[in-house]
């Protein structure tokens, strides 16, 4: 399931740099045209509707990528509570899952990111609100610790702020007691969206 993921990033970032480079060509030609030096470069007068289709290709392109890192596979779980900490994995791989994780405020809270992904994008996390830059080792479970005092939500991202998540605090009595209970090795125990940290 991730390993799709991973391959639909990796399409979308050539997109993105297919885009970028025949952007930059594209914006270099009248110059270039009126230069004599590139005689060998012969201008070809391409059909209207070949420009038409190459301009929405990556207009289309962009599109598809604005959604992959914006709005994409929002999920939000709640945070178990083991002994007073409210505890939750978030397995790294092309992106955080859950993204959105609901906490309770004034309780301290782990957040357990398993990093699956080798990619050096992901390789550290930081919570800004929370003065929290954590570096994150391949296959294996970093706990970030921290309490949130004030109900509200606060953003998580890797390095380069690429990948995001939201650390979605709300007072107490917003949420519902009882919340599902945590595995031995950190994963909630859950219905059938709980990532596998296999
Ligand atoms: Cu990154």
């Amino acid at each position: 399931m991730f390993a799709k993921y991973r391959v639909l990033t990796l399409f979308l970032c050539l997109g993105l740099a297919l885009g970028v480079t025949t952007g930059a060509a594209v914006a270099q030609l009248p110059e270039e045209a009126a230069s004599p030096q590139t005689e060998p470069f012969r201008r070809i007068d391409q059909p209207l509707w070949t420009r038409i289709a190459v301009t929405v290709g990556g207009l289309s392109f962009i599109a598809a990528e604005l959604w992959w890192f914006q709005f994409s596979k929002t999920q939000a779980r709640q945070a178990g509570v083991k002994q007073g900490i409210q505890e939750i994995a978030i397995a790294v791989d092309g992106g955080y899952s859950p993204n959105r994780v609901v906490v309770r405020a004034g309780q301290p809270v782990r957040l357990n990111f398993f990093r699956k992904d080798p990619s050096s994008c992901l390789e550290q996390v930081v919570l800004p609100d929370f003065h929290r830059a954590v570096d994150l080792e391949l296959d294996r479970i970093t706990p970030v610790e921290f309490t949130p005092e004030q109900a509200g939500e606060y953003p998580f991202h890797c390095g380069m702020n690429m990948f995001r998540g939201t650390v979605v605090v709300r007072d107490r009595a917003e949420i519902s007691p009882a919340p599902p209970p945590v595995h031995s090795n950190g994963q909630v125990r859950e219905a059938s969206e709980t990532p596998t940290f296999g």
